[in-house]
């Protein structure tokens, strides 16, 4: 196996989810991966190919995928395995926060030598507590690390104190903390992401190994990838940790930066030469301006990519460049998330617009050739009491009636408020009762028997126990309208009926125990639990494009070109 200088980690969510008994609830149904969050930062393959440029060995394994894919996979025993000088891991979703710190003490007893760094928007916010675990060498703060973590490296492999390497957060040989300060903050993205679709498929061949580059546990037999626009964001929506504020207060960027459009298009070209799957274009292309978006789509057109495009709008958008999406990328589908039905639960989201314009664009993106409108709804919303849940789901009726090719859905903010969001910072000024605050704290949520216990919030209109029985509730209901409308087959309907019953009395039934203080009870249920938190939710299948779509295998892709490198 060829010599590494840093090998980049994704952890499951939660590092013995095989062993544990948790009903996870519907936290995932809107991604691809499971409830265990299997799909590692694209910041993994930007640092890889940035530090491979630099003359660094980089290689990734997707511990959680591996871990998925096989029952009786051991992650200690692979890691064990592993040489390099330095461990990278990912706390970009908070969610992670169990699995990375396992990851960690994992590495470091096998490896008590090696460096471990963790990096990501967790990390970033919670690098002091961070070092309370003593695994802990560095945290690169921030949502641009290449650059910091090549000087980090240079440091390392060198013997040099690393005080001047930006946006560090490290300890040093006598145990002492320093945090330089986070002043790498680039306002121009040239410089990254260049080549990383290639490099990603060059390491596969290189490392000779398919199962740890993985995204997400079904990607082979749905090969969706994804292209970003930015870093950071322009909005404000108040629930959320990357908008324009949580950027500016938490991880010091006053603006967000851009790619070219060239960069975002010989992106979807690059991707189209390995796999015919869907490609997501991640932010919506009208942030910088109409400009940005009709530049992109004029290249788009001009590529005549084979792959179906995923484009998203985070407000409504006009009709002329609808047009052009349809021009530009025929049979595209379209994301956007009016969160409510309710314009005065939008707005205190921070979105700020209505329900006809949500409408015109909706009929304007099915007039231009769009092939489907995803809506996505949410609960556990400032201002949002039950009826008003119910409501949504009666407007979501409104306009499967109103339309066709559209596709409602709905679910939780669960199971975390964002850190660094506005809410989050200022729970009580937008109405939400914070109920856990420190990593620790999120770190023995995640470990609860059921989602319920997980939930780090609640709001002063609903309580815990009715933000998760109105998700239930709402679930259902559109499954009931979807199936009326004929938008999901009626056995489709059924199953996912039958997983949100079973789902509701395993929370009962885990409640009980709770209250009875006897846990061991709790593996009673772990076959059922396991079965409803793995199989998969009726959301997923319907957010998937037609297959057939899907011409090439990636697979062989692979294949061909393992045969023709020679690593
Ligand atoms: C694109 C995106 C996604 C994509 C992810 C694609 C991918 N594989 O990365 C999709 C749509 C799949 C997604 C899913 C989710 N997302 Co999201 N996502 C975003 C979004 C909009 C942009 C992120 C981005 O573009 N980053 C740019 C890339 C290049 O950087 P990067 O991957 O973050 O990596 C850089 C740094 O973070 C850092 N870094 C990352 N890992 C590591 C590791 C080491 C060792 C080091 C040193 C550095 C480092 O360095 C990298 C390079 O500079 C942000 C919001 C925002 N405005 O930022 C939310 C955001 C990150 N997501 C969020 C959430 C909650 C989720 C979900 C949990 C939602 C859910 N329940 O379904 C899932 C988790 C998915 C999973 N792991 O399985 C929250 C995270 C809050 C938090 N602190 O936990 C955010 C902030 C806002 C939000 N609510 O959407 N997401
Ligand atoms: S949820 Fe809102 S603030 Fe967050 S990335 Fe999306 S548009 Fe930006």
């Amino acid at each position: 196996m060829p010599q590494t200088d840093l090998i980049l980690l994704h952890p499951p969510s939660i590092y013995d989810f095989r062993k544990r008994t948790i009903l996870y609830g519907p936290i995932s149904d809107f991604i691809p991966s499971s409830p265990i969050f299997e799909m590692y930062p694209i910041g993994f393959t930007s640092i890889a190919e940035y530090l491979e440029r630099a003359g660094y060995r980089v290689r990734i394994v997707n511990v959680a995928v591996r871990m998925l894919r096989d029952p009786n996979f051991d992650a200690e025993k692979l890691i064990k395995s592993l040489s390099s000088p330095v461990f990278g891991i990912d706390l970009h979703w908070l969610l992670h926060a169990h699995g990375a710190i396992e990851i960690a003490r994992i590495v470091k007893r096998h490896h008590p030598r090696a460096r471990l760094v963790l990096g990501g928007l967790s990390a970033s916010y919670y690098h002091r507590e961070l070092f309370d675990y003593p695994e802990i060498d560095y945290v690169l703060r921030g949502d641009s690390t290449e650059e910091p973590f090549r000087q980090l490296m240079d440091c390392i492999l060198r013997g040099k104190e690393p005080e001047a390497v930006p946006n560090l957060a490290w300890r040093d040989d006598m145990g002492e903390v320093h945090e330089n300060p986070l002043s790498y903050v680039p306002s121009e993205l040239s410089d990254v992401m260049v080549r990383y679709y290639d490099h990603t498929v060059q390491s596969v061949v290189r490392y000779r190994d398919l199962a740890s580059y993985l995204p997400f546990k079904g990607w082979l037999r749905y090969p969706i990838t994804a292209v970003l626009t930015c870093r950071g964001c322009t909005h404000n929506c108040l629930i959320c940790g990357g908008s324009a504020a949580a950027f500016r207060q938490c991880y010091n960027r006053e603006r967000p930066a851009f790619r070219t459009p060239e960069a975002v298009a010989h992106d979807v070209k690059s991707i189209g030469r390995i796999t015919r799957g869907p490609i997501f274009i991640l932010g919506d292309i009208l942030q910088p301006g109409e400009g940005y978006a009709h530049r992109l789509l004029q290249l788009l057109g001009q590529e005549k990519t084979k792959n179906q495009l995923i484009l998203e709008l985070f407000s409504p958008a006009p009709r002329d460049l609808l047009k052009e999406m349809g021009k530009a990328c025929p049979q595209f589908c379209l994301e956007i998330s009016p969160e409510s039905h309710d314009p005065e639960v939008r707005t205190a989201c921070g979105r700020h617009y209505s329900n006809e314009a949500l409408e015109e664009t909706i009929e304007g993106a099915l007039a231009a050739g769009c092939q489907r409108v995803h809506v996505f709804f949410m609960t556990g919303l400032p201002k949002q009491t039950k009826q008003s849940v119910m409501d949504t789901v009666d407007y979501c009726g409104f306009l499967l009636d109103k339309f066709d090719r559209i596709s409602p859905f709905i679910a939780p903010l669960s199971p975390f408020l964002d850190p660094a969001s506005l809410a989050f910072e200022n729970p009580e000024r937008y109405g939400y009762r914070l109920l856990i605050r420190s990593l620790e704290e999120h770190r023995q949520a995640l470990v609860a028997p059921s989602w319920k216990y997980t939930l780090n919030y609640e709001t002063e209109w609903m309580t815990r126990e009715e933000i998760v029985a109105s998700a239930y509730e709402a679930l259902l209901r559109l499954n009931r309208l979807k199936a009326r409308h004929g938008s999901i087959s009626k056995g489709l309907a059924e199953e996912a009926a039958q997983r949100l019953y079973t789902a509701l009395e395993l929370l009962h039934q885990i409640d009980n125990i709770v209250a009875s203080g006897e846990e061991e009870e709790l593996s009673r249920l772990k076959a059922t639990v396991d079965r409803v938190n793995m199989s998969m939710p009726c959301e997923k299948r319907e957010l998937e494009l037609p297959t057939a779509l899907i011409k090439l295998r990636p697979l062989s892709t692979l294949w061909s070109l393992m045969r023709r490198h020679s690593y």
